[in-house]
């Protein structure tokens, strides 16, 4: 016999439905197309917490920040037409990062329906390239069958972002209908051919390389291949922002294969006879634009694991694909084990070489920032979240700050600017007791800095480091290379940025020698506000590694 149910409007069927999927943080801006989910939320606010941001694309990263720190679907509500196109950012992010993301967009009532009406849009076309699924929900009683799809989808095979659009009839209307309960996670695991197959090729292998990278992990997962990858003395390596999955004080890893690899380790991969890819989709960043792993048949004997069926042959055919969940073909590991000196030798000259790689080097003018990125990097906890957007100023975190423990980096894989201050933010409400830092450049900041006010108005306190030089940088390091000494569109005159934290109740701080951060990093951790310490760094050591003169110098000479 069905229960007796209670007859609700469209919000808070809605809303009861995201408390069904075990939803306890959503982020978002509010817009009229939606007022029936704010009052279903009104009555939720003890279990389920509705963030309200200053600008959609920080709030689009806050919920892509949420799904990919605890692994469950971030949520996002957006205004219709100006609302979803501000929060498409976090959308792609959430693509290109393989995160679990439900963003509910208001949309017109379907009596106006393709009149073009007011912020009328079509998310199906809109999105239909971004996300994983995009529906609309059009009968009120429908809501729990679609918020069920919704969250099914985002977290099944390859992670990533679902848009459903909610007319505004369907939220007013109302229904008797019952909530569905929260959505499985559904993984594949691999069979034991695959894995005797594994075997085979591991046995013959005399420079094997393993890279692991991508979404889907879990803590237990990661933890297990790693005592599995240092009990058979191989050696790893993470794919672009992914550092995170493997610890980087293991005698087995050997850095990071993305932007600004180290030469040596780049020379490794191409060189490995068996490529053993764990959940990494092998895009641009981590093939050094498809040189490493040449497409579509690699030199390497790669064996490709991923959980998205979709993503196996997409670019490279494989010599093994292997379509599993990370946690499943990790658990199916555990019965190989290989003897193979050699690859204990290789591995120790690995480590060897990401030791020497990620050691601090001078840099012009008096601030020493790789020091300072090493410093925080030893003196904070090991689970410490440390969330980077994105520009040159992210080099110096890639190179000398070793992550340690699982998803202790938020970074952003398609590259995209402002991502670092909103998903510390993001951070910070979600796992309060962890120390967060943010990682910004001075362009990158200024994306979504107001968010700001959501720290201060939320109690998001936290450090973030604004990495001034005065410049997009990074566009300004390829420009003197290809157009050496043409400087156009890259300089930026910025704002006395510790005076715009504390306009919002923030603590600020400015930093222009090396001596003056750790006093200065102590008192804004000790502020109780969010803080915002500026490093003034000379523009011209625009690398960990060379200079912006260098960088000039070198192109005006090979264009002599
Ligand atoms: C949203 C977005 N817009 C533009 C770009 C292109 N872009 C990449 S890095 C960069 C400059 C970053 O400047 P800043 O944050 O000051 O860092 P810097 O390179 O100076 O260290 C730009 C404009 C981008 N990646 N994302
Ligand atoms: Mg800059």
């Amino acid at each position: 016999m069905k229960p007796d149910l209670k007859t609700r409007h469209g919000g808070k069927i809605l809303a009861d439905a995201l408390a069904a999927q075990g939803v306890k943080l959503a982020f978002g801006v509010p817009g009229e197309s939606y007022l029936p989910v704010l009052d279903g939320l009104h009555d939720l606010q003890d279990a389920l917490r509705f963030v309200i941001c200053r600008q959609e694309g920080g709030a689009s990263y806050m919920a892509e920040a949420c799904g990919k720190l605890t692994g469950e679907p971030g949520v996002l509500f957006v205004t219709r037409g100006p609302g979803a196109t501000n929060g498409a950012i976090g959308v792609h992010t959430g693509l290109q990062d393989s995160t679990p993301m439900v963003v509910f967009i208001g949309q017109v009532p379907n009596e106006f329906a393709e009149r073009e009406a007011f912020q009328e849009i079509d998310y199906r076309r809109m999105y239909g390239q971004m996300a994983k699924w995009v529906g609309q929900i059009d009968r009120v009683e429908r809501i729990p069958e679609y918020v069920s799809h919704a969250f099914h989808t985002a977290v099944s095979g390859r992670p990533g972002p679902v848009v459903l659009a909610l007319p505004e009839d369907t939220l007013f209307a109302e229904a008797a209908v019952a909530d569905a309960p929260k959505h499985h996670t559904v993984r594949p695991a691999p069979s034991d051919s695959q894995i005797q197959e594994l075997r085979n090729l591991l046995e013959k292998a005399k420079t094997p390389f393993v890279l692991l990278g991508g979404g889907g992990w879990t803590r237990e997962a990661c933890a297990g291949l790693q005592r599995w990858i240092e009990a058979n003395g191989l050696p790893a390596g993470t794919s672009f922002r992914c550092q995170d999955l493997f610890d980087n004080r293991s005698p087995s890893y050997a850095g990071d294969v993305g932007i600004g690899i180290n030469p040596k380790l780049a020379q490794r991969v191409k060189e490995a006879d068996v490529l053993l890819v764990i959940g990494a989709r092998l895009g641009e960043m981590t093939t050094g634009g498809y040189t490493l792993v040449e497409a579509p048949l690699p030199r390497q004997a790669l064996v490709h694991v991923h959980a998205g069926a979709e993503e196996l042959g997409r670019v490279y055919r494989p010599a093994l694909a292997i379509n599993s969940g990370m946690a499943q073909f990790v658990e199916a590991l555990q019965g190989l084990s290989f003897k193979n000196s050699s690859w204990k030798a290789r591995t120790e000259e690995a480590r060897k070489q990401f030791l020497e790689w990620t050691e601090p080097r001078p840099m012009p003018g008096q601030v020493q920032y790789g020091e300072i990125v090493r410093w925080l990097s030893d003196k904070l906890p090991e689970d410490a979240i440390v969330a980077g957007g994105a520009g040159n100023f992210a080099g110096w975190l890639h190179r000398h700050w070793l992550y340690k423990g699982f998803r202790t980096q938020l970074g952003s894989t398609n590259g995209s600017m402002g991502y670092g201050y909103p998903a510390a933010v993001a951070a910070k409400l979600a796992q309060p007791a962890r120390t967060v830092i943010a990682l910004c450049g001075d362009g990158d900041f200024l994306m979504t800095g107001q968010e700001i006010a959501t720290a201060a108005q939320y109690g998001a306190n936290f450090v973030a480091l604004v990495v001034n030089n005065g410049l997009y940088g990074t566009i300004r390091m390829h420009q003197e290379r290809e157009y050496p000494g043409r400087v156009y569109g890259t300089e930026l005159r910025n704002p006395d940025f510790a005076a715009y934290a504390r306009a919002f109740g923030g603590h600020g701080e400015t930093v222009e020698r090396t001596a003056d951060f750790a006093p200065a990093f102590e008192r804004a951790a000790a502020s109780g506000k969010p803080a915002l310490i500026e490093i003034r760094i000379d523009p011209d050591a625009i690398t960990p590694a060379t200079t912006l003169s260098a960088i000039r110098e070198k192109s005006l000479k090979s264009k002599r």
